[in-house]
């Protein structure tokens, strides 16, 4: 029996425009999620899992599944649409935080998950600085109505997908140089909302959740060594150096001069950075990178896990040591799992939250209405051993949180592509009932958080 700390934070994880639907209800919005034209071959974000209006059955279902924690994203577009405070916005998730409270689960908002108002995007975006005060000012309410009852917040979802993988999840293919100012301000909007928050003396702690991958050399060639190096640097460790140091990474910083993309940094911001910092680190894996340093010829990211190349610095490759998932052909690895906790847990010493770990794949509902998702709980089990081990490792690591509590939409490959323990009757152009199974994987996870442990 491997059995986890006696407060193990056993969770699952959704966002606000892949579950919620209601797009256009009570007030909000649009998002640029709601308004960019679907991927060919899905749907769009406008109605997902319903969970709007299913919120109350939806908390039940979690209850039933035993989780500890729930993991969700706040709608900036319901709450502060077009930048006037929206009451019927707040309203839902105060009842959410509420009902969640209420059956024993700890809420664990994201502010921002790759949903920026449709209203900033088209003044430029993260791009424009005025949307660093848009940010705070979002924050601040956010702070005002549930500071008393949240424990852990989470500012920017993934920032460093939006940065290499933005026209992929609903962003705007720009140059570099554009990409990383609006990651500077992204950067100095975060350090200005976790300086507020610590000054406002709330309870709980606050922390970023990028998309954190261990790289791999291909090969032991010294080469390969400094490639994976550089990967880390700029893909990882710039975006937690910010967030935890207060300091751009020096290996990233002289990518991205070398790249003609350093952006503009005043000695206000530099100030801000330092004096707004993380107080525990959640994180989002899926699978771990591996690059060469030979022949670097470059490639943009197609997905937010499929990786990427730079001249001069690293080649993605492909791992041969590897499965990889049946939809996206995404590396299964769960040792890389361990030794990203590792690498992220010795370079900050902060407490750690995985935020998402999951497997996306078809899944099909038998007549009596059931889901054998073996693969899942297969997945999972691999992935949860490895935490366990992390954790006797010495991390100290307080959660885990798979994607996703229930099905939803994909970034960009529609709803084929299921995540989660609970089946929703819907597929890609047909909404059907969107009733509510119960996955093979659910009474397994069940399981799991019941024995505090894998058997
Ligand atoms: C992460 C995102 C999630 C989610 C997940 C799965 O990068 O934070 O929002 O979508 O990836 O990816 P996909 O939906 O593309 O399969």
């Amino acid at each position: 029996m491997n059995t986890f700390p006696k407060d193990f934070l056993w969770g699952a994880s959704t966002s606000a425009y892949q579950v919620e639907g209601a797009w256009n209800e009570d007030g909000k919005e649009p998002s640029v999620q709601d308004v960019r034209p679907p991927v060919p071959g899905t749907t769009d974000f406008k109605v997902a899992s319903d969970h709007y209006h299913h919120m109350k059955e939806d908390v039940q279902l979690f209850k039933e599944l035993g989780l500890k924690a729930y993991r969700f994203s706040i709608a900036w577009t319901r709450v502060l649409p077009n930048g006037k405070l929206n009451p019927a916005g707040l309203q839902f998730y105060q009842e959410l935080i509420d009902e969640l409270l209420a059956n024993g689960i700890e809420p664990i908002p994201t502010v921002f998950h790759f949903d920026l108002p449709a209203s900033l995007q088209a003044q430029g975006g993260w791009s424009n600085r005025k949307t660093i005060d848009a940010f705070v000012e979002y924050c601040q309410v956010l702070f005002d109505n549930f500071g008393d009852r949240i424990n852990y917040w989470q500012t920017i979802n993934e920032q460093n997908m939006l940065v290499f993988a933005g026209a992929a999840i609903g962003g705007e293919q720009a140059d570099w140089k554009d990409v990383f100012q609006g990651n500077h301000h992204m950067l100095v909007a975060q350090a200005k909302v976790m300086k507020l928050y610590h000054e406002g003396h709330y309870p709980g702690k606050i922390g970023p959740a990028p998309n954190i991958a261990c790289v791999y050399p291909k090969t032991e060639a010294p080469e390969d060594m400094l490639a994976a190096e550089y990967m880390s640097a700029i893909r990882n460790w710039l975006f937690l150096d910010a967030a935890v140091f207060g300091t751009y990474n020096t290996m990233a910083w002289h990518i991205l001069e070398t790249l003609h993309a350093a952006p503009e940094v005043t000695e206000e911001d530099r100030e801000i950075m330092l004096a707004g910092t993380a107080d525990f680190i959640a994180f989002n894996y899926y699978n771990s990178m591996t690059v060469s340093g030979a022949n670097t010829k470059g490639g943009g990211a197609k997905d937010q896990q499929s990786g990427f190349s730079l001249p001069g610095f690293f080649q993605m490759e492909q791992n041969e040591q590897l499965q990889t998932t049946a939809f996206s052909k995404w590396a299964i690895d769960p040792v890389g799992l361990r030794t990203t906790a590792h690498q992220i847990y010795s370079r900050y010493r902060l407490p750690l939250l995985i935020t998402e770990n999951g497997l996306g794949q078809e899944d099909i509902l038998t007549e009596d209405g059931q889901v054998h998702d073996d693969y899942r709980i297969d997945y999972l089990n691999d992935h949860i051993q490895q935490v366990y081990l992390a954790i006797q490792d010495g991390v100290e690591l307080f959660g885990y949180c798979p994607w996703s509590a229930l099905d939803l939409i994909s970034t960009h490959e529609g709803y084929k592509k299921r995540y989660g323990f609970i089946y929703v009757n819907r597929d890609d152009f047909d909404l059907k009932d969107l009733k509510r199974y119960k996955k093979d994987s659910f009474y397994w996870y069940q399981k799991v958080i019941q024995d505090n442990g894998l058997a």
